[in-house]
């Protein structure tokens, strides 16, 4: 049967009488058969990645593309009066991930399907993704983020494991999502879910009661950690996840002939975070439960598992009290202090030990010593953990420490998103560059080639016409696609610094005000979500609302400068925006971004970095050169540096430097209190003056020097092109094929 004969099965009708959704949930059912028939991966030796997080996006068109069909499909569709884009729109998005930790999982797998690795993804199935925003009154608000219906992507399993908790047994129950490769064989992503849960537990905005943990285990993707119950939650959820997973692991590979002590033969464990670390004391239980002396299943354990760190930010290195894990995993504490004690009688540096003087877990310490390998994300990244964040470690195990700079699949962030330039891609270089991303460098023989160039300035202003239709149509916003499109959209964090940007958005608007016009009109575009208990990210998110309103509605600015907050930022609207981007905001504090993975979605769609030399922006530099991208600020020495001696102080700036005063004084103006609440707004005015942790007014002018520089050189449209085409001949080294096969080069060895 052809696929027009297989829909119209499906629907019982013709594909022109039926509606969007029936013909949603027909190439649902059909894809999920394709995928269900292909061959499975299988060797012996299999990679388990293990992670809270896997931001999977919306999977139906995805799962085409991997599966050879999307054109087909499409054409059919056409050939039907039926759009599909019209179908994505109807997939809800499984939002189960916060940011790039949570997207990056999601890469990996697609690539390790690609490879026809052996590789499965171990998670949980939250109800409630990551929360909905929305924007009331210049202020963001969250509502719950559900994504699973009658029909979805799921595979309820028979295979349940039991799972215990202090005064507490549950049920741990498999679900399964089908992972295609990309003209390859498939592998699986399986969620472990409580049937417990209820959803009408949850109240007003996205609070609910935190205790009852038969209803809420996996109920929200992160819960709120501000406060014990969340945090005990947390604790839960983890231990719900690696019990679980553990217990696959050993079912898996018993059934494939190992006899347990030879575990690391068949099984490696990537841990993504600290958020699985507990995978390894419950592994050592359940060994030694299963007959192994405790000596030996430690040793099994740690040939098993390796650890990925990904940041050097104090408040994500998570640590828990002794006294919570007492509480909800009381089994894990005789063997977590074996592993202490193991630690202490080794080595005499208290800095390295497990369980430290004040009672507290380093769930990061319980990896480094009892895995083979640990990771960085980015070189920059790899280098600090070196030699600054975990360098006593590092001089304990050099061998240990590796780095594996971060990729994306080229499935979804170039085929389709960016059609266009994958057509014409297909036309310059031939189809090698999807299989070997490297091949894209050939790109870079049609440099000078003014009518390539042209093609790049056509399909990029296509795309950007796109994204301001949508804009209007979802948000009721009107932009020119002739403006320069300056985006910044990742998760709201002040080490990722959007209020450097929104700062220099009320300069340039107070230049205008004083009558300079700029060379150039710019749309200055935002996407971020705030953790709700994060309250100057909040604050940040009210100043860019505000300005958004002052500067739209202002008849002497908007003609040269616009302001975008696009509303719940998430993964599909990612794909709509980083292809109709010009300049690609990369403006966190040196040192603190460990790799960044939407730099790299923006390089291979040619946009050009405005960055610091931060994380992967560095590798983005040595690749490209010095003509195709914008650096500024003080490096990560020098950041270091500030902070080892204290000696940045804010105020010095705000009272020195008149451009940043005026900037700031104008938080609080009347003009902005006019459309804003002046409590947030007085804060992070505040915030900013007196602590600004993250240096902002430090990197103001270079950065205000650069972005000048960018849009200046926008204005030669064919210089711009240039660089436009060196970033996509050149984004092929951060293919996620390229990580993963590092991985599996260096760390799985499958
Ligand atoms: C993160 C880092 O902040 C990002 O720089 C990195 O790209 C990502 C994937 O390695 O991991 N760490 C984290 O906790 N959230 C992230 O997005």
């Amino acid at each position: 049967m052809n696929i027009q004969e297989t829909l119209q099965q499906k629907l019982g009708k013709e594909i022109a009488q039926a509606s969007n959704e029936e013909i949603y949930g027909a190439l649902l059912s059909m894809v999920q058969e394709m995928a269900g028939e292909k061959e499975r991966t299988d060797s012996k030796k299999k990679l388990y990645y293990i992670s809270a997080e896997f931001l999977i996006g919306k999977l139906l068109s995805n799962n085409m593309i991997n599966l050879g069909i999307f054109n087909e499909v499409k054409d059919v569709l056409a050939q039907n009066g039926k759009n599909i884009a019209e179908i994505e729109e109807v997939e809800p998005e499984p939002s189960l991930g916060n940011g790039g930790l949570g997207r990056l999982a999601a890469c990996f797998l697609d690539s390790i399907a690609t490879l026809g690795l052996a590789g499965d993804g171990v998670g949980l199935n939250y109800h409630l993704g990551l929360f909905k925003q929305e924007f009331k009154n210049n202020l963001q608000r969250e509502t719950p983020n559900p994504w699973i219906e009658e029909k979805s992507w799921l595979k309820k399993t028979d295979v349940v494991y039991p799972v215990s908790f202090k005064g507490l047994n549950v049920n741990a129950r498999m679900y399964d999502i089908e992972v295609t490769g990309y003209n390859n064989k498939t592998n699986k992503l399986h969620l472990f879910d409580i049937d417990s849960v209820d959803e009408t537990i949850v109240e007003d905005g996205i609070t609910f009661n935190k205790e009852d943990i038969e209803k809420n285990l996996t109920l929200f993707l992160y819960p709120d950690d501000s406060d014990e119950n969340g945090r005990l939650l947390r604790i839960y959820q983890q231990y719900f996840m690696v019990s679980a997973g553990a217990q696959l692991i050993l079912d898996e590979c018993t059934a494939k002939g190992c006899n347990l002590h030879d575990l690391s033969d068949y099984a490696v464990i990537q841990i993504n975070d600290t958020h699985p670390t507990m995978v390894i004391p419950e592994l050592i239980r359940l060994l030694v439960e299963r007959g192994l002396d405790m000596d030996e299943a430690i040793e099994v354990v740690s040939k098993t598992c390796a650890y990925t760190n990904h940041t050097i930010l104090a408040e994500a290195l998570e640590k828990w009290p002794v006294y919570y894990l007492k509480k909800v995993v009381p089994q894990l504490m005789p063997i977590i202090e074996v592993l202490d004690d193991k630690v202490r009688r080794k080595f005499e540096d208290e800095s390295v030990s497990i369980i430290d003087r004040n009672d507290t877990v380093h769930m990061a310490h319980i990896d480094i010593h009892y895995g083979f390998s640990v990771n960085g994300v980015a070189s920059l990244h790899t280098e600090i953990l070196k030699e600054t964040e975990l360098n006593n470690f590092y001089k304990i195990y050099p061998e240990k420490f590796n780095n594996k700079t971060n990729g994306i699949t080229f499935r979804r962030w170039l085929l389709h998103c960016n059609p266009a330039l994958t057509e014409l891609l297909d036309e310059l270089i031939g189809e090698g560059y999807k299989k070997d991303a490297a091949e894209l460098e050939k790109l870079l023989a049609f440099k000078d080639d003014e009518k390539v160039l042209d093609r790049l300035v056509e399909i990029k202003h296509a795309n950007k016409e796109a994204l301001c239709k949508y804009l209007e149509e979802t948000q009721g916003v009107k932009v020119s696609p002739d403006t320069i499109f300056d985006i910044q959209i990742k998760r709201l964090h002040e080490y990722k610094r959007q209020q450097l940007n929104a700062l220099y958005i009320i300069d340039k608007y107070l230049e205008i005000k004083a009558g300079k016009i700029p060379a150039a009109p710019v749309t200055a575009i935002f996407g971020a979500k705030a953790a709700p208990a994060y309250v100057i990210a909040k604050d940040i998110i009210h100043l860019i609302l505000c300005l958004q309103e002052i500067i739209n509605n202002d008849p002497e600015v908007s003609p040269y400068l616009k302001v975008v907050m696009v509303e719940n930022y998430n993964v599909t609207k990612a794909e709509k925006l980083i292809p109709a981007c010009d300049i690609s905001e990369q403006i966190s504090l040196a040192s603190k971004e460990a790799s960044g993975t939407g730099n790299m979605k923006f390089m291979l769609n040619g946009a050009v970095t405005l960055g610091t030399e931060d994380g992967a922006n560095v590798e983005i530099h040595e690749l490209v050169g010095n003509d195709n991208i914008f650096v500024f600020g003080a490096s990560s020495d020098e950041v270091i540096e500030h902070y080892a001696k204290a000696d940045y102080v804010a105020r010095d700036f705000y009272e020195k430097n008149p451009a940043i005063k005026a900037a700031i004084d104008f938080i609080t103006s009347e003009e902005v209190l006019k459309v804003g609440e002046k409590e947030n707004l007085e804060r992070l005015q505040h915030e900013i003056i007196s602590k600004d942790w993250f240096m902002t007014l430090l990197d103001f002018d270079s950065y205000k020097e650069k972005k000048e520089e960018a849009l200046r050189a926008y204005a030669d449209q064919k210089t711009w092109a240039k660089k436009a085409l060196v970033n996509i001949a050149k984004a092929g080294y951060f293919s996620s094929d390229r990580t993963i096969e590092e991985y599996n080069r260096d760390i799985w060895h499958l």
